[in-house]
């Protein structure tokens, strides 16, 4: 079901095939001059889902942008949060707010958020950013639907790499055991994830024999191809007594040349910013839209700019002012040298390193947190350095048998990760058990 007016049940806006490979250009367009004028953003992740994305909110859900809370809408779940900028290019051509105001990305205040606020953007049906979570929400959602005999659908992107996560896996137990013949999981098999590729990562293949051992309706599409995602939607939509995951073969950074299965592409805007071998200009020629002209990158940059001019001034009128200057805040001798914690972190991991008994476990950000320090001029310690993917929890656990033995492992990824998702595992087996993990 298309764009549609709640009250009247009419159709509002309906697209054909062609129509939507047009949008999804547009779409990807929209979404680089955005990554452009923040300066940072996910560009590989966004490029490869954005197909994906046109299908389903041009095309393929139920929904009515002038009343985003309608109660039989269906509702789509964005599980990774980072692919944000493409959700915003979607509704904002959907209809929920001019696409334009998208490139105000990762802007204070702009409700642009660098990865979704339910509560700042109408549209956003779920505030994300830490992955493995959205599947089990999306599998509330759709509990819900069968409790009160709604017949609403249920949505959830998930990454390739996010599959890491054991919760999602406990979700998708979860749905099949309730038969969710409402709700569709898409994965977004583009193959590569912060630390390379996948397999390299934590195997996940055979992907497809595992969804279906965990009794999902299983089926395989060429991400990029329109017809094809409509089909597996149309499919998963006649499925009954099962839910059905959607695993689209993707390519990374999508229709940007330098962007393409380019591992150092996930998390970045541009290199090069506006002009240059990988800047906007050229990953707008790549794209192929004629109608971003120069002159209307300019407008749409400008937006971006003067909206930022205003935050910073709504900014300085707030903060506080020394009415003078003192030897605390001024003088010389109280300036202190900053560097970032991850850097002092490496450090001490490749000094440290030279004791045998210290291993080092990743969680697919291993050299963000400069944890590579450990073997980059060490190679011979790589073996001493394990991949655990994107699954902190698990990553504790295995810290434990391995201090339990005798080693001294690191564990490391982002703070919030590293307590919030394995906090009981830190309590329980860590602490209480004395294992010492690092
Ligand atoms: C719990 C958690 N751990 C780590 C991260 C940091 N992180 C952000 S994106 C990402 C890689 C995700 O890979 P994938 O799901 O394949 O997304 P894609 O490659 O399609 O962007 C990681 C590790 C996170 N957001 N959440």
């Amino acid at each position: 079901m298309p764009i549609m007016d709640s009250k009247t049940g009419k159709i509002k806006r309906d697209y054909t095939i062609e129509e939507l490979v047009e949008k999804a250009r547009e779409m990807r367009a929209y979404n680089m001059v955005s990554l452009t004028a923040a300066g940072s953003g996910h560009t590989g992740g966004t490029l490869s889902v954005m197909d994906i994305a046109a299908a389903l909110y041009l095309k393929k859900i139920r929904h009515d942008p002038q009343n985003p809370n309608w109660e039989d809408r269906d509702r789509v779940f964005w599980s990774t949060g980072h692919k944000a900028p493409a959700l915003y290019v979607a509704l904002g051509e959907a209809g929920y707010f001019p696409v334009k105001e998208a490139v105000k990305l990762r802007k204070l205040w702009s409700g642009f958020e660098g990865h979704p606020h339910r509560l700042r953007l109408p549209g956003v049906e779920l505030s994300a950013g830490s992955l493995g979570q959205g599947l089990g929400v999306a599998v509330g959602c759709a509990l819900n639907a069968k409790l009160e005999g709604k017949n609403y659908r249920v949505y959830c992107l998930n990454g390739d790499g996010e599959l890491d996560e054991g919760s999602i896996w406990e979700a998708i137990m979860c749905a099949a055991h309730y038969k969710l013949d409402n709700l569709v999981s898409i994965v977004d098999r583009n193959g590569l994830q912060i630390d390379g590729p996948t397999e390299e990562v934590m195997k996940l293949e055979s992907l497809v024999t595992k969804w279906r051992a965990f009794e999902w309706n299983t089926i395989e599409i060429d991400g990029h191809n329109m017809k094809e995602i409509l089909a597996a939607l149309d499919e998963a939509e006649k499925m009954k007594g099962k839910p059905t995951v959607i695993i689209a073969k993707t390519v990374k950074g999508k229709g940007v040349s330098y962007a393409e299965n380019v591992v150092a592409y996930h998390g970045i805007a541009p290199k090069d910013g506006r002009s240059g071998k990988e800047s906007l200009d050229r990953a707008l020629e790549d794209i192929g839209d004629s109608s971003f002209t120069k002159e209307k990158v300019n407008k749409l940059l400008k937006i971006a700019d003067d909206y930022q001019k205003e935050v910073n001034k709504k900014i300085e009128a707030s903060m506080p002012q020394f009415s003078r200057n003192y030897w605390w805040n001024s003088a010389n001798g109280m300036k202190v040298e900053m560097d970032a914690t991850r850097n002092g972190f490496g450090r001490a991991i490749k000094k440290l390193g030279s004791d045998k008994r210290v291993v080092a476990l990743g969680a697919d950000i291993t050299s963000s947190i400069r944890m590579n320090e450990f073997y980059a001029e060490h190679p011979a310690r790589k073996k001493r350095f394990f991949s655990m993917g994107i699954a902190e929890a698990n990553m504790a656990l295995v810290a434990s048998g391995l201090a339990k033995e005798g080693k001294i492992p690191f564990i490391g990824s982002y703070g919030v990760f590293v307590t919030g998702r394995n906090w009981d595992q830190l309590r329980t087996t860590v602490c209480y058990n004395n294992f010492n993990v690092k």
